[in-house]
């Protein structure tokens, strides 16, 4: 079976927020029947809907054979290695890594909605998608996010040493 394509967004705000994000990158490349094909640069961004610290975020698109469950199960766990706490909705994190997009997929069950159900709302989203994959974000989805703060903060680069040749 062809491997679908699946685009995550991962953020931080707390803790060394960079190397959180690159040691999820090569814990994700390093998943079963999983290959991490593309990252996009980093950027900094303000919290949406959200207080504390400004955001690392960045995205990553993957190739894998596992069932969405068995992914979103995975990614917790890499949450968790990294210090996730929870203590309340949308609070600082070390480490969020959410499943945007599961190649055309709708899902809905109780553990996962994808599309992410608040990911049009996002600059933070939006702008790195775009950048791997311009097709997926129109411009009048991101002349909608347009007001939010953020900022490049490294080009993509940066991820290189995860990304599979
Ligand atoms: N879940 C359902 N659908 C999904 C999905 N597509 N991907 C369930 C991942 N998880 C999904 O998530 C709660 C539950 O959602 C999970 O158990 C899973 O079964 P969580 O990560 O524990 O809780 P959360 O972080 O409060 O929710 P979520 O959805 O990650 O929060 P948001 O809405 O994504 O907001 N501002 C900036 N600038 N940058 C950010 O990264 N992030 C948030 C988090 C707010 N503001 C931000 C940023
Ligand atoms: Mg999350």
């Amino acid at each position: 079976m062809v491997a679908e394509r699946v685009y995550i967004g991962l953020g931080a705000n707390l803790g060394d927020r960079g190397e959180a994000l690159l040691q999820a990158l090569h814990r994700m490349a390093a998943l079963p029947q999983t290959r991490l094909c593309a990252v996009s640069s980093l950027y900094s961004s303000a919290p949406v809907d959200a207080s504390g610290p400004d955001y690392l975020n960045a995205v990553a698109a993957l190739e894998t054979h596992l069932a969405p469950e068995a992914l979103l199960q995975a990614l917790q766990a890499l949450e968790l290695a990294a210090g996730r706490e929870r203590p309340y909705r949308n609070a600082p994190r070390t480490l969020d890594l959410d499943v945007l997009l599961w190649g055309p997929r709708q899902l809905a069950t109780p553990a996962l909605t994808v599309p992410h159900p608040r990911m049009y709302e996002r600059a933070f989203v939006l702008l790195p998608l775009h950048e791997l994959d311009a097709h997926l974000v129109t411009a009048a989805q991101l002349a909608a996010v347009a007001g939010q703060r953020i900022a490049v903060a490294q080009d993509a680069r940066w991820a290189a040493s995860a990304v599979s040749a």
